[in-house]
């Protein structure tokens, strides 16, 4: 691997978990809402985080690659409604998916084919990103106002379970 392409995906390492981070506060911050089900949501999606930055990590170590653990930001609360912290995930994943096609491009750039197909899944995995953050901020513009229908919206969120990811570093 080139040592522009293994400094990048260290630095990924890093921002998964900060992405981990960030949505473990988004949990934190709807218990303390008494909003259970986007709780449970973003609880799973800080572990599905922390699973992206493992895969990085085992990719990594199978290539011989140096891992540097860097220390991991504070999340702000610069949030004042539920739907704002919508918006701040959406925000958060687009960064994220400018990430990882920055990644894909330098390994493309010296043509890493092995980096970029394990990238693959994480190109797939960034447009169900960004499409379940639209999804989540629709769904809290239309019913967030109503009491009734946020309650089952929340209900519905609580009803999401851990998956393990579909990718396997060997
Ligand atoms: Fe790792 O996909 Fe979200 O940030």
């Amino acid at each position: 691997m080139k040592k522009k392409v293994a400094e990048m995906m260290n630095a990924q390492i890093n921002k998964e978990l900060y992405s981990a981070y960030l949505y473990l506060d988004f949990s934190n911050y709807f218990i303390e809402k008494g909003l259970a089900g986007l709780a449970n949501w973003y609880r799973i999606q800080a572990m599905e985080e922390r699973d992206h930055a493992m895969l990085f990590y085992d990719y990594m170590h199978h290539n011989n690659q140096k891992v540097t653990l860097e220390a991991i930001e504070k999340p702000t609360r610069d949030y004042n409604t539920p739907l704002e912290v919508l918006k701040t995930a959406l925000g958060h994943e687009e960064y994220i998916t400018a990430s990882i096609d920055e990644i894909y491009g330098e390994a493309m750039s010296c043509k890493d084919y092995r980096s970029m197909q394990f990238l693959d899944w994480f190109v797939k995995e960034q447009g169900e990103e960004e499409a379940n953050a639209n999804d989540l901020i629709t769904k809290m513009e239309l019913f967030g106002n109503d009491p009734k229908s946020l309650y089952l919206l929340d209900a519905e969120l609580g009803a999401r379970v851990y998956t393990p990811p579909t990718l396997v570093v060997d």
